[in-house]
């Protein structure tokens, strides 16, 4: 049985949410973050990176959102919440599972940024370059929801999966929120009621405690 290593308020809920949407067994570790907001050291070795989340496979510990999900979709799932490489939408699947990184790395620079004194030139430079392209991903995923139910097409799939928590969680560190972007705020009310979503989320969503 798949064990999720979970760590506290992070996005090792979406593992949690891609096994509730499967309808497979797993087991959840939880582990709180340290004082520093980083993975505790037991967490740190679990896995050369850890950066969470992390799953254990019998011998094999994986790390990495992408890699795990694909695992277990295609190990497990049968291929189901991926697209097949001979479907029409396979290329946007492929993309929108990738725009993730970009949409993370930049909105993880914005929050750190809130903090940094506006009054140095660096950190202006480095805040007008992800203001800049946080506009631009919004605007797209925007354009992309007016046309398209979900992100790689008419039905959900990994890559709404895998974006999800750019939307839900990262306003709760202090990210950009979603309102003023209607086809984008839709969406997300309409994957949010998903069972498995709101099954997931109550076991490790940013609101779960830890189990006793
Ligand atoms: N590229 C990784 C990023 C994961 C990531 O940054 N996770 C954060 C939690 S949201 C984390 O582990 N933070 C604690 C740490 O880095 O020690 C993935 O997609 O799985």
């Amino acid at each position: 049985m798949i064990t999720i290593y979970h760590l506290g308020v992070s996005q090792s809920d979406r593992i949690v949410w891609l096994m509730e949407e499967l309808g497979l067994p797993y087991q959840l570790e939880w582990f709180d973050r340290a004082e520093s907001g980083l993975a505790p050291p037991e967490y740190k070795a679990l896995h050369p990176v850890a950066t969470a989340p992390v799953i254990r496979d019998g011998d094999l510990v994986l790390c990495e959102s992408q890699a795990i999900i694909e695992y277990i979709i295609n190990r497990y799932g049968d291929g189901r919440f991926g697209v097949d490489k001979n479907q029409p939408n396979y290329p946007d699947y492929l993309y929108w599972m990738s725009f993730r990184d970009s949409l993370s790395a930049n909105l993880m620079l914005r929050m750190f940024l809130r903090n940094a004194s506006p009054d140095d030139p660096a950190v202006q430079r480095a805040d007008g370059f992800s203001k800049e392209r946080e506009e631009r991903m919004f605007n797209h995923l925007e354009q992309r929801l007016g046309e398209s139910e979900y992100l790689a097409g008419p039905a959900f799939t990994a890559a709404d999966l895998i974006n999800f928590f750019a939307f839900t969680s990262l306003p709760l560190f202090g990210g950009p929120t979603v309102d003023h972007l209607p086809n984008v705020s839709a969406y997300v009310k309409r994957v949010s009621q998903r069972p498995a979503y709101i099954k997931a989320m109550a076991i490790a969503g940013p609101e779960a405690k830890r189990p006793v």
